[in-house]
């Protein structure tokens, strides 16, 4: 290092751990589909912060590292063994890549310009970003009272011009699994390519029957699911970025697959949008998925879920509260008749407290650094101020 900047590193550092203090804690943070990384999480950020998985020819061993997230990410989603995929920088990524490999299937094999993307009224953002860049148009389905994707306008809205189906296994806004099985068979029978988001579900909805309740089914079980989207930076707690896209097989992924051959390997081929990745993120995930195994991820999703009761009880009860829906996943909505969400977060922000508005609700997000403690405070602090 430059010796001017050497000697500066200590007063660097010390400025750097005042001004962002705040923000290193999540012990406010109610929001949030991240969670802060574990201490080894962080030790392996910093040592193998100069891998990067864009130039594989470089780095071999963090190559079959990845690989190895793969094939666990792919056995969690019932993959068949033709699956293809890649690490991405999370769920915007991995949902551009999917609709965009369903974009040029459904071109080269049924000559379709100027499609659609049937989408829940529930979709995720990154969907309308999709649509954009991909020179697409949405036609939007409605929900029904539980907060599904409605089956039947999907049967309905399905023409000549729709070039994918798109279903939410955890939905941003209530957590709802949208019925993945019923829009594969719609799928298989119309030949259209089925992309399923669980950026977020994906790493719960498959331990649920471990912590005895029930998991529904959305993975490629469903015959006509061509893609899946799931993170690793959210509740397994890896590094940010880091998510995962996995398809059915080759017959998605040539129709996007790019060849790179000035790369240091000559013969690299990446279908993500991203050149350079993080290794760290997908070292992480090895250590996280690998090492700590399936019962690490069980631990987490049982502790989530046993503070989300804990807090659905709380708020059930407080005076003025309603509750939006009973929560299938680890996501809260409530709204209060004393005042609007917007005015409610305003006021829980300026106690120190980090909530999200959703459509017309308060939502909560309840991650592994929740604790007991933390929701009981919570509720005297929420408590006062609807009194
Ligand atoms: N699909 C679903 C269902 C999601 O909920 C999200 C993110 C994405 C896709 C996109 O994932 P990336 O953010 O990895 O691209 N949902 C979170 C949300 O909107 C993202 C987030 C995370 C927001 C942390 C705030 C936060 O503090 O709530």
């Amino acid at each position: 290092m430059i010796p001017e900047f050497e000697k500066k590193v200590e007063e660097i550092k010390l400025y750097l751990e005042q001004l962002l203090q705040n923000e290193k804690s999540y012990d406010h943070v109610l929001s949030s589909m991240c969670t802060p990384p574990a201490e080894l999480t962080r030790y392996i950020a910093s040592q193998f912060a100069e891998i990067n998985l864009g130039d594989p020819g470089l780095f071999p061993k963090t190559v079959e590292l990845e690989k190895e997230v793969l094939k666990e990410i792919a056995q969690i989603l019932n993959a068949p063994k033709a699956w293809v995929g890649s690490t991405t920088s999370g769920g915007s990524e991995s949902n551009l890549i999917g609709c965009w490999a369903a974009r040029n299937w459904s071109k080269e094999l049924k000559g379709i310009t100027n499609g659609k993307v049937l989408l829940p009224k529930s979709a995720h953002i990154s969907f309308e970003k999709t649509v954009d860049i991909l020179g697409l148009e949405i036609d939007w389905i409605p929900l029904t009272s539980n907060h599904q994707i409605d089956i039947e306008v999907v049967k309905e809205k399905i023409d000549s011009k729709t070039v994918a189906l798109v279903g939410i296994a955890g939905t941003t806004g209530t957590g709802v699994c949208d019925d993945i099985p019923a829009l594969s068979e719609i799928a298989v029978d119309n030949k259209i390519p089925l992309h399923v988001d669980a950026a977020h579900g994906g790493m719960i909805l498959p331990f649920l029957n471990d912590i005895g309740m029930t998991s529904p089914s959305f993975g490629f079980e469903n015959e006509g699911v061509t893609s899946i989207t799931i993170d690793n930076h959210k509740i397994l707690g890896s590094l940010i970025p880091g998510g995962n896209i996995i398809f059915r097989s080759l017959e998605y992924t040539s129709k996007i697959e790019k060849r790179i051959s000035y790369l240091s390997d000559s013969q690299t081929r990446q279908i993500t949008i991203t050149g350079t990745r993080p290794g760290n993120s997908v070292i992480a995930a090895w250590v996280l998925l690998r090492y700590f195994s399936k019962e690490f991820i069980i631990s987490r999703v049982k502790h989530s879920f046993e503070l989300t009761k804990h807090l659905v009880e709380q708020l059930k009860e407080i005076p003025n509260l309603e509750l939006i829906f009973d929560p299938t996943l680890n996501i809260i909505g409530f709204s209060t008749s004393k005042m609007t969400a917007d005015k409610l977060v305003e006021k829980l922000r300026i106690l120190g407290w980090d909530l999200s508005i959703y459509n017309h609700w308060v939502r909560i997000v309840v991650m592994p650094h929740f604790t007991k403690e933390m929701v009981d405070k919570f509720i005297i602090v929420l408590s006062k101020i609807l009194e």
